[in-house]
């Protein structure tokens, strides 16, 4: 795959030497122990950039968001989330498994809610019902095509959820592109919940690594979990430099990941068989329909033509612009794409 366009998704970059170097020279400790002075500092900054009091450095967001709902509920509670999701939609049945939490999906657009349809799926306090418990947002969306939720729509949604007496938990996965689209820091975002998933292995290019922020009591109960999990690293620190590494350095560049992802969208947008909106099109995830085949197909003919994009329904097609993708790989996949819609 060395000289295809990889836009499956920015999970697949690979760290680059900078990185490598940073990751080879960590100092490290058993951090079951908390002796890893590198995973310490990635925790800190982490904390501080959220603007939370503390936050504990996991394997993955799948484990960061399934530690989150297990800390916030009991087994019979309702989490109230968008429909599709990545907590419902992709982790395996976890809130259901890990929590015995079942989940109320709310009509979305494009992953982005507003209080009163929240309200409109808050359960009267009444026995018979599922007791609500906790809200989640994630920021940005990924089925909803990257989308951002716009600070003032979050602090809606807080205020009628904090009214009904509910919790919040937003999974940032990609809330370093929602800040890099929209200017709002990212503690403005984290200030209207109690828990903050971030990854650092998607758009931010570290190969592993992802953190939950909140109160120090939260994050104590959460890093319990977490070993009951059995997330308990050791010498972590090779890898959490490589987040570190991350968090300081790539964040100011997710604007080129942005302008790429509009500039194939506008170029794809115009062609043949393939329905979407550019507007839509916010960060660095492009979804668009195919008309004229299936995503299955299409799929796999822009394979066959170096382009590595993945199907998300049978007429639904995901790309997502990336560390290791630039303007000139962006065009050699708009010919693609081009001489396959044609
Ligand atoms: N998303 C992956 C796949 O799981 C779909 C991708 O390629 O986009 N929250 C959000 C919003 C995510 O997009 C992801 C990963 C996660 C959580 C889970 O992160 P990991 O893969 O670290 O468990």
């Amino acid at each position: 795959m060395n000289d295809s366009v990889d836009l499956r998704s920015d999970t697949i970059t690979l760290p680059t030497p900078e990185m490598r170097r940073a990751m080879a020279e960590a100092p490290v400790g058993d951090d079951v122990f908390g002796d890893d002075p590198t995973v310490n500092e990635l925790e800190r900054a982490t904390a501080e950039v959220l603007g939370k009091p503390a936050a504990v450095f996991m394997p993955s967001g799948t484990m960061t968001n399934q530690v989150a709902l297990r800390v916030h509920t009991e087994p019979g509670d309702e989490a109230l989330l968008a429909e599709e999701s990545h907590i419902y939609y992709y982790e395996c049945g976890g809130p259901a498994a890990l929590s015995g939490v079942t989940c109320r999906l709310i009509p979305a657009r494009r992953g982005v809610f507003a209080a009163a349809d929240l309200l409109r799926e808050i359960q009267p306090d009444d026995l018979h019902f599922p007791r609500p418990r906790l809200v989640c947002i994630e920021n940005t969306h990924n089925r909803g095509g990257g989308s951002v939720w716009p600070v003032e729509r979050i602090a809606e949604v807080a205020r009628s959820a904090r009214q009904a007496g509910l919790r919040l938990h937003m999974d940032g996965a990609r809330l370093w592109n929602a800040s890099a689209a929209s200017g709002t820091p990212e503690a403005e975002y984290a200030a209207h919940f109690d828990s903050v998933s971030v990854c650092f292995s998607k758009s931010l290019g570290a190969p592993v690594g992802s953190a939950l922020a909140g109160d120090e009591e939260f994050i104590a109960r959460a890093r319990r979990l977490r070993k009951m999990f059995g997330g308990g690293m050791r010498q972590a620190g090779i890898v959490a430099a490589g987040a570190l590494y991350a968090l300081r350095n790539h964040r100011q560049r997710l604007a080129d990941d942005h302008a790429n992802a509009r500039r194939l969208a506008e170029a794809i947008a115009k062609m043949p068989g393939i329905e979407l909106n550019p507007a839509d099109v916010e960060t660095n995830i492009v979804v668009f329909r195919v008309t004229s085949m299936s995503a299955g197909e299409l799929v796999e003919k822009l394979t066959a033509a170096g382009v590595l994009v993945l199907p998300m329904g049978p007429d639904l097609v995901r790309a997502v612009t990336n560390l290791m993708v630039d303007a000139d790989g962006i065009e050699r996949a708009i010919e693609a794409a081009r001489a396959v819609m044609s």
